[in-house]
């Protein structure tokens, strides 16, 4: 049995704003200036520079006023999303191989979901709770997107993942869409949640298939929740049951103290 050595407990919500930092610094090209330009104009409503005490010129300061925006809460990022923005979208020659592999346990404890047998569970606000299988999942349209995963505990990667838009598919089930969150248990005993901005947002992914195969075991067969705007372990692999409820239900790490969020 390996055992993870990375000290991930020690990390808090100001990593999710390092992350974001990491994310501003290393934008480039008209990315950059549209991201600044966005963050001085989302940083500002409110007066927001008038609490920070910064001019919000130039990446330093909006560096450091995210950092004190750290202390705010998970309605903050909320207040901050835009359901309208898009993360950066990269071609395939810049996809990075191999993309790397992460879990809350090592790469020989990699959990192996039988296909015959599975189906996905939908539960909660919605109209039509029951199981689907993959062959169901699969008849619905599929978009491929090749988008940067960042992780907290220091990498980033760019890969290639396709499947069904989760607001489609959350309106295919009739999902209540003004409930507040939406729930993921997975194959391995992990567990995440969103917000249901976010779960609607158009660059969020129910994927199957990695780099056009289907999603390998490592990178969460059968299914993995892909969201280009948020942080690695926002990103449920191995799904086996999705629920939305406005009953808060945290996460795995989130539980540790991770932010609940999660955004970049
Ligand atoms: N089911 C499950 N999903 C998970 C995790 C996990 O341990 N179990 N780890 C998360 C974290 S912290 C990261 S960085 C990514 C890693 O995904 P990858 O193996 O495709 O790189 O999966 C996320 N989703
Ligand atoms: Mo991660």
């Amino acid at each position: 049995m390996a055992i993870k050595t990375t000290p991930r407990l020690a990390i808090d919500g100001d990593a999710v704003l390092k992350e974001a930092i990491l994310r501003i610094s290393h934008a480039d090209g008209a990315n950059h200036t549209t991201r600044r330009d966005f963050l001085r104009r989302s940083l500002t409503l409110g007066g927001l520079t008038m609490l920070t005490g910064c001019t919000l010129v130039d990446d330093n300061s909006v560096a450091s006023a995210l950092m004190r925006i750290s202390r705010m809460n998970d309605d903050v990022q909320g207040w901050l999303f835009d359901p309208n923005r898009l993360a950066p979208t990269y071609p395939d020659a810049m996809i990075t191989r191999p993309f790397p592999f992460n879990a809350y346990y090592g790469e020989d404890e990699i959990r192996q979901v039988e296909e015959s047998g599975y189906r996905l569970e939908v539960t909660g606000m919605v109209a039509d709770k029951r199981k689907l299988s993959l062959p169901e999942l699969r008849a619905m349209p599929q978009i491929d997107q090749v988008t940067r995963h960042i992780c907290v505990e220091g990498w980033s990667a760019i890969g290639k993942w396709g499947g069904i838009s989760f607001a489609h598919f959350l309106r295919h089930i009739g999902a209540d869409l003004h409930a507040r969150y939406v729930g993921f248990k997975c194959a391995d005993d992990y567990f995440t949640s969103i917000d249901m901005p976010t779960a609607l947002h158009p660059q969020t992914l129910l994927t199957l298939s990695y780099d056009g195969q289907p999603l390998p075991p490592k990178y969460g067969f059968p299914m993995k929740l892909r969201m280009p705007t948020k942080l690695g372990y926002k990103n449920p692999k191995h799904i086996q049951a999705i629920f939305v409820t406005n009953t808060y239900p945290g996460g795995y790490w989130e539980n540790q103290g991770y932010n609940w969020f999660g955004g970049s």
